[in-house]
């Protein structure tokens, strides 16, 4: 209630000194299965999203374990190399390198039945930069991904 209202305050705040555009969030829902998919090849973010909050549902029965998720942004170009240094930091890093700087948002590692939401500002983002979505529980990056379009 108490974080409504300050949200209420700040709102009309920028709308009086009209120096700031509102907010905007844009909210992405993604499913990761059993069967090592992304029920999306692509996600599309308009220019005018300040922020972007991401919920990755597993919509499987398999363990974080046996076929944990997560949803992990950076460039495209990032992908594999991100991939690959994640695949040591096992399960309670989330299959990342610790404090990887190239890893621009992402998840934690999630399984059958359990959804994890990250939220981040779109100011972390180019447009005409190309960037990926991926999953890097150890072996999935190569068929769990897809492109992230911004702009
Ligand atoms: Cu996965």
């Amino acid at each position: 209630m108490k974080t409504i209202r300050i949200a209420a305050c700040l709102s009309l705040a920028f709308a009086a000194s009209g120096a700031f555009a509102a907010d905007k969030v844009c909210k992405v829902d993604i499913a990761g299965t059993d069967q090592m998919q992304f029920d999306k090849k692509e996600i599309s973010v308009a220019a005018d999203c300040t922020e972007v909050e991401v919920t990755l549902k597993h919509t499987g029965k398999m363990t974080a374990q046996q076929m944990g998720h997560n949803w992990v942004l950076a460039k495209t170009s990032e992908l594999a190399s991100i991939a690959t240094d994640g695949m040591t930091s096992g399960l309670p890093n989330d299959y990342l390198k610790k404090g990887d700087a190239r890893v621009l948002a992402h998840t934690k590692v999630v399984g059958g039945g359990q959804s994890a939401t990250v939220k981040f500002s779109t100011s972390l983002l180019k447009k005409g930069e190309a960037y990926s979505f991926f999953c890097t529980f150890p072996g999935h990056s190569t068929i769990m991904k897809g492109a992230f379009k911004f702009g």
